[in-house]
């Protein structure tokens, strides 16, 4: 556990933040909005698949959303898959190569909208792959409009009132919804809105590629990411935007563990006692590994 004492001077000379950036990325930079929450993301699980040590037998299964534009700067095997299939695809190549380690990377608009019985199936069936979705309740490629985990009252390109449950139905809450599915062993939603939820959300992926490697079932981490540009708001309200909005409805934290479904009332406990530990790491100099 490091702490980092910031009341004198460092010792050791500055390194730019883009000198830390994992092996796995082979790029500094990517094409993404200011502000977006998806490469935040994508760093997160790159550097789990380096400390696991297993980037020669990973195979990555992408959807079609922003974060399909990663293919190209994440040095993994990687397959392309059609609108909302990627678990299928995943399903396919896991079995035949069991020994790798497979993830999809979909949206919400992708996941939940597009290919919703993929992913469901491929839970039940409890196939050992991980799907990652990133979740910023909107199709942010396409414009921003609204998509099946859009929350009530969310303003979209095509729900400009916001999003009205008599006209538009309920979102749905898909890390719920599988955690529930038997055939799910790891199901967490984490998010990329402030330093803490990121720390934790790494914790979420690397929990997840364990379960998998150890062959325990389906493994599925959500991750709330801001898109500032779908739903036009200045780039730096997006993680205050994104907490009040996705984030009261989409609660963070880990929705099932070792085949244990986790209540909201337990998560919300859980979140107001992180961020407590959080703030104290906070006053005490820094974030703890
Ligand atoms: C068959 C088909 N339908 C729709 C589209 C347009 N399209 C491209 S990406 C996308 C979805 C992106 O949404 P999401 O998966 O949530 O990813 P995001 O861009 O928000 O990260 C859509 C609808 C398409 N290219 N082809
Ligand atoms: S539209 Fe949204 S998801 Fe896509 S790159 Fe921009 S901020 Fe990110
Ligand atoms: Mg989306």
């Amino acid at each position: 556990m490091t702490i980092i004492d910031t009341s004198s001077a460092p010792t050791v000379p500055a390194r730019k933040v883009e000198s830390l950036k994992p092996d796995l990325l082979l790029t500094q930079e990517h094409h993404m909005c200011p502000g977006c929450g998806e490469p935040l993301a994508v760093r997160q699980f790159l550097e789990c698949i380096e400390e696991l040590d297993v980037a020669a037998r990973t195979i990555a299964v992408a959807g079609i959303g922003c974060y399909t534009s990663f293919a190209g700067t994440m040095d993994v095997d990687l397959v392309q898959a059609l609108h909302g299939r990627a678990p299928s695809v995943a399903t396919g190549v896991k079995r035949m190569l069991p020994d790798s380690l497979v993830f999809t990377l979909q949206g919400d608009g992708d996941m939940v909208n597009e290919g919703l019985q993929e992913v469901l199936h491929t839970a039940a069936r409890g196939e050992k792959v991980t799907c990652i979705l990133l979740n910023n309740g909107v199709f942010g490629e396409t414009g921003g409009h609204m998509t099946a985990t859009s929350v009530i009252g969310q303003r979209t390109k095509n729900t400009l009132d916001g999003r009205d449950a008599e006209y538009h139905g309920y979102p749905i809450l898909i890390g719920d919804l599988i955690a529930q599915l038997q055939g799910a062993s790891y199901v967490a939603r984490g998010s990329v809105h402030n330093a803490g939820s990121v720390a934790r959300t790494r914790k979420m992926f690397k929990r997840a590629f364990e379960s998998q490697l150890r062959g325990e079932g389906f493994t599925f981490v959500e991750v709330l990411t801001m898109c500032p540009t779908g739903w036009f708001v200045p780039t730096a309200d997006g993680p205050d935007y994104m907490q009040e909005t996705l984030g009261e409805v989409h609660i963070m934290g880990e929705l099932k563990v070792d085949g244990r479904v986790r209540t909201t009332d337990e998560l919300h406990a859980e979140n107001v006692a992180k961020q407590r530990e959080i703030d104290e790491q906070l006053a005490r100099g820094g974030i703890e590994n």
